[in-house]
């Protein structure tokens, strides 16, 4: 069960992630267990965890950082301009953006990035028997991005995944979730190079 009282606001030196930080996986986008969006009101966009070497000896629990997507040509995130929440509920604290500006081809091709937070682990809450790698992007799209490549670069560990005596408890902790990674990753050590936002997460290698 979560502990009560206060959460720490902030995580990680001003200075920017530290060692084994910034932690990278990627994938295409897969269906998950069908809840995240529905009971919760915070999609998850499910990454496969095969593949990435580190994943079977990190702690279970809720991680942060910036994810990218290659999104297709016609979807309504890189044409609209009015920025929707991401989630069903209000947070307190703007999203922060990155300090690299993408280049004007890998834009063109369909590239974004934006802050995310994650859970890796087993949900305690719902028990489920496969760890998975589920990752909340905090941005508005008007629609859904299954099937799309997206890489991740972690900054961070925030804390262990709890079981809770409600949904609305776990939704809580959420969502001070998504303000604790706004606020982090708002420090200038936190929105370029030194944290992971680099070529790897516009598929560099393969473009070069
Ligand atoms: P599933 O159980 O299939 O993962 P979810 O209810 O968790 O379903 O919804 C996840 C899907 O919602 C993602 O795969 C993606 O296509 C879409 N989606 C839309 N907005 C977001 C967002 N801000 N973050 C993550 N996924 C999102
Ligand atoms: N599930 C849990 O059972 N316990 C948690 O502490 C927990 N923390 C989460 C934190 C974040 C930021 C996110 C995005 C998900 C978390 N989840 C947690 C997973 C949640 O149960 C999951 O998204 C839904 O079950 C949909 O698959
Ligand atoms: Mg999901």
């Amino acid at each position: 069960m979560r502990p009560d009282g206060p959460r720490p606001e902030i995580i990680g030196e001003d200075s920017g992630p530290s060692a084994p930080f910034p932690l990278r996986m990627g994938g295409k986008v897969v269906k998950g267990f069908g809840r995240g969006s529905k009971e919760l009101g915070i999609p998850t966009a499910n990454l496969p965890v095969e593949g990435t070497p580190w994943i079977s000896d990190a702690k279970s629990g809720v991680y942060f950082g910036w994810a990218s997507l290659l999104l297709p040509s016609d979807h309504p995130a890189l044409t609209s301009t009015k920025p929707i929440s991401s989630t069903t509920f209000p947070t307190e604290v703007p999203y922060p953006s990155t300090s690299v500006e993408l280049p004007t081809e890998v834009k063109e091709k369909g590239w974004r990035v934006y802050p995310m937070v994650m859970s890796i682990g087993f949900n305690p809450f719902y028990g489920n028997t496969v760890r998975s790698a589920e990752v909340h992007v905090m941005h508005g799209f008007g629609r859904d991005f299954y099937g799309c490549e997206m890489r991740i670069a972690i900054g961070g560990f925030i804390r262990p995944e709890y079981d809770y005596e409600s949904l609305e408890k776990l939704v809580e902790d959420i969502k001070e979730d998504i303000e604790v990674t706004s606020r982090s990753l708002a420090r200038p050590g936190w929105s370029g190079k030194e944290a992971g936002v680099d070529g790897y997460l516009w598929d560099e290698a393969a473009s070069s």
